[in-house]
């Protein structure tokens, strides 16, 4: 099959362009303003487009003469702070960009067999509400909230109106190689992985106490594979996690168990909006056959020991 991954580049769509690389096309679209070019190397100069998924024109016209099998739509703002810093930028890649590539498919694209547009956990808020269900009240706190539940409600309604094969997915905490922990709104584990091997302190803000449902990256591919071969998922939107929830201070020992160390640490206020607790329900994705292989332990262990290796 022919496949486009929009952020192919970054985190995630590094790790599903090298799954799907083995049996597919592959091809990437990627402006690498948080990616790196080195993260899919495997991907050869002719599959790799430098370009931002901004540029209407030239999105439409590679969907008009690929006619791509998959389109996994990553390519976003992901900070959250830089939604609220700049909502109108990040409006114009979260939002516009995703319909333009909704819209080339609809008219252009009649091979198509599956969308996958990544959602957050975030569209949930601050809800009290444990575990989150795809019906549980939305209470987005943030533009790029906003954005995400408007990309999923987007590719939802290009099923039901046109019959697009869409299928939205909410990513909870995900954690794996290639997370870049150099800002400090990184996701936690890969600045706690990066303090452990570094011997720097950790600062836990808020008590530590705080719990969140985090996911690892090969289950999300794990996912991502089930839904595309599964026609049942079109028109739908799951949540993607694993179902459990573990607090900072449970994850700080096992790192300190894996890394058969330990490091000091500090507690600082709390962040302003920061969630007390978070955790998936997940049948959603279970009635498909997800089943995720990963506990904290094992997905720690095996994401520290590429970490140690990689310079
Ligand atoms: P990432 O920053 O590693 O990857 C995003 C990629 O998109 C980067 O390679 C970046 O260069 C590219 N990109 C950004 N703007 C672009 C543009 N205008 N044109 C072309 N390319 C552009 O982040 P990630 O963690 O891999 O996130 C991938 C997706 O998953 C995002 O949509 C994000 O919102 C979503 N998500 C991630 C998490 C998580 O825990 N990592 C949680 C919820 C949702
Ligand atoms: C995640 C997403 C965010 C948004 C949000 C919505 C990531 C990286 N962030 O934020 O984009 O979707 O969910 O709910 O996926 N923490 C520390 N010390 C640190 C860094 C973090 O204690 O050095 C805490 C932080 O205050 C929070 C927890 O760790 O309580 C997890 O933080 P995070 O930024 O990894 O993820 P989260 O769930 O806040």
């Amino acid at each position: 099959m022919k496949i486009l991954i929009t952020g192919g580049a970054g985190f995630i769509g590094s790790h599903l362009a090298a799954y799907f690389i083995n049996d597919n096309e592959v091809f990437i679209l990627d402006n690498l303003s948080t990616g790196h070019r080195s993260n899919v190397d495997f991907i050869d100069d002719a599959h790799f487009i430098e370009e931002d998924v901004m540029h209407k024109s030239f999105v439409t016209e590679l969907i008009k003469q690929k006619q791509f099998d998959i389109v996994i739509h990553l390519a976003a703002v992901v900070s959250v702070v830089e939604t609220i810093n700049n909502p109108i930028n990040s409006q114009s890649i979260n939002i516009d960009s995703t319909l333009n590539l909704l819209e080339a498919n609809r008219q252009y694209n009649a091979k198509l067999k599956k969308f996958i547009f990544a959602s957050s956990a975030a569209v949930y808020g601050n809800t009290d509400e444990l575990p989150k269900q795809i019906e549980t009240f939305i209470d987005p706190e943030s533009p790029y909230a906003i954005e995400k539940y408007a990309g999923e409600q987007y590719a939802k309604l290009y099923n039901k109106l046109y019959d697009l094969p869409t299928t939205a997915l909410r990513f909870f905490n995900v954690y794996g190689p290639r997370q870049d922990p150099s800002s400090p709104y990184s996701g936690v584990l890969s600045i706690m992985d990066k303090k452990f091997k570094n011997d720097e302190p950790f600062t836990f803000f808020g008590d530590g106490e705080q719990t969140r449902d985090f996911v690892y990256i090969k289950d999300l591919v794990q996912a991502v594979a089930i839904v595309i071969d599964n026609e049942a998922s079109n028109g739908k939107i799951y949540n993607l996690a694993t179902g459990t929830q573990i607090s900072l201070l449970q994850i700080f020992e096992k790192f300190k168990l894996i890394y058969n160390k330990s490091i000091s640490y500090q507690f600082a206020e709390p962040r302003s909006g920061d969630i007390k607790h978070s955790c998936a329900e997940i049948k959603g994705l279970e009635a498909l056959g997800f089943k995720p292989k990963y506990d904290i332990v094992s997905g720690l262990t095996e994401y520290i020991n590429y970490s140690k290796t990689d310079k």
